[in-house]
């Protein structure tokens, strides 16, 4: 409990935590259940190349998602380059700059340009409203990314894209087990791609997938992942290596068992969280829609300077000292990283919302490694910060000030 500045451990004091608080620790299911599904991986000797387990998972993931197709991948960002390819886009494709880098990456490492649309600040995903303008003879599609599990305004992308001829994918790498408009999250656009990776609220070590209802496209995407070969010895298309591996997908086999109850925990800590932090000036946490099914993998909180009178980033100073590390993602936003910024310096000044929530949007620690009692704390922490912002800003701002 802190009780003056001197406590805190940024001014002297001793940490609130001996051990470091993370986001994305990963969730791990039944571990018994985890050696066992090993031990008859090691005991058949078949490792990867769509393995039973893979095609387990495969089968076990599409029903769970209602959709038709599902390919599991080596990882979120060469399933979102394989989708890409397999969709055909070049030239130009419209994409948020409030994303992690790889959503951008995977276009620009195949030579595609990224164009960076401006976000929506209350869900923090792609602007519907300010797509057109963006769009020039060689733009070819949008992705959208369900940031934080929220869903894109998918309906209004759908139709931009109908309209307009574009190709529609989303990076719903943050979004397994979340639904828009009561169906799963996997359904929409031309493709969608997940990420299982380690931190993700379902994890596979590394892994995704891409899922789609599109029988052509779902038989591309299994061609382009395993180096085009259509049958032994019979390669008919230039592909890559996207197999996700029988232990990848044991992982994820194990965790889609204890599904319900990482939920459980999730919800349960967001819920905390949005109790003991309601009445925080200055400080709102991002609510997910209870219409929705949701992961509640992220506990999204925005810190507006001048109301709670201490920076995110002094926040983020005073945690990280009490070995609290929250997370600034996703600064400072794809526009501002290379090679992004050197091609488009003058992006952020189209993309205030985006250059806003960079500056502002705080992730806290969540998920099963995290307990009631280290929630409380962390508020009580927060509290405490945003109470003795003003003079916790000052010190922080004085050594500056000397050496300027
Ligand atoms: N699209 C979006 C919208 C994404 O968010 C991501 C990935 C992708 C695409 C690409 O999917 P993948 O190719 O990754 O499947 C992390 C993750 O590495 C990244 O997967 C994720 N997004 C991104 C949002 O977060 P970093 O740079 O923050 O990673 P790192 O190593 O700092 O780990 C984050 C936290 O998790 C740390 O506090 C430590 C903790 N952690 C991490 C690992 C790996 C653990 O406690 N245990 C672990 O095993 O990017």
């Amino acid at each position: 409990m802190k009780r003056s500045l001197e406590d805190l451990a940024l001014f002297g004091g001793p940490a609130a935590f001996a051990e470091t608080l993370h986001v994305g620790r990963p969730n791990v299911g039944d571990r018994a259940r985890l050696l066992a599904r090993i031990d008859d991986m090691l005991d058949r000797r078949w490792l990867t190349n769509h393995g039973p387990f893979v095609e387990e998972l495969e089968q076990q993931l599409a029903a769970y998602l209602g959709v038709k197709h599902c390919i599991a991948m080596c990882n979120g960002t060469v399933a979102l380059e394989i989708a890409a390819r397999a969709l055909e886009l070049r030239g130009e494709v419209i994409v948020p700059a409030f994303t992690f880098v790889a959503t951008a990456h995977a276009l620009q490492w195949q030579e595609i340009t990224p164009v960076f649309c401006d976000v929506e600040p209350h869900s923090h995903n792609l602007d519907p409203q300010r797509i057109e303008a963006l769009i020039t003879p060689r733009t070819t599609g949008i992705v959208g990314v369900h940031v934080w599990g929220q869903p894109c305004a998918v309906d209004a992308l759908t139709d931009i894209a109908r309209r307009r001829n574009l190709r529609l994918m989303f990076d719903a790498a943050h979004a397994f087990g979340c639904s828009y408009r009561g169906q799963m999250i996997g359904n929409f656009g031309d493709a969608e791609v997940f990420s299982f990776h380690a931190t993700k609220f379902f994890n596979t070590f590394e892994g995704g997938a891409v899922t789609t209802n599109d029988d052509a496209l779902a038989a591309k995407i299994r061609l382009m992942q395993n180096f085009g070969f259509a049958g032994l010895d019979r390669v008919i298309y230039i592909g890559t290596n996207g197999k996700m591996s029988e232990v990848s997908a044991a992982m994820g086999l194990t965790g889609l068992e204890s599904l319900t109850e990482f939920v459980a925990i999730n919800q349960r800590n967001y819920e905390h969280y949005h109790r003991e932090l309601a009445e925080v000036s200055g400080l709102r946490l991002l609510r997910y829609d209870p219409q929705e099914r949701n992961n509640f993998q992220y506990i999204t909180a925005e810190i507006d300077a001048p109301a709670s009178g201490i920076s995110r980033d002094h926040l983020v100073q005073v945690l990280h000292a009490e070995n609290v590390r929250a997370r600034r993602y996703f600064y400072p936003g794809c526009h501002q990283m290379e090679p992004y910024r050197s091609y488009f310096p003058h992006a952020r000044l189209l993309l205030p919302v985006t250059e806003q929530l960079t500056q502002r949007v705080l992730i806290l620690p969540t998920g099963t490694a995290i307990d009631a009692q280290a929630i409380s704390q962390i508020s009580q922490l927060i509290r405490f910060v945003v109470e003795h912002g003003a003079e916790i800003s000052a010190r922080l701002a004085a050594p500056a000030r000397s050496a300027a």
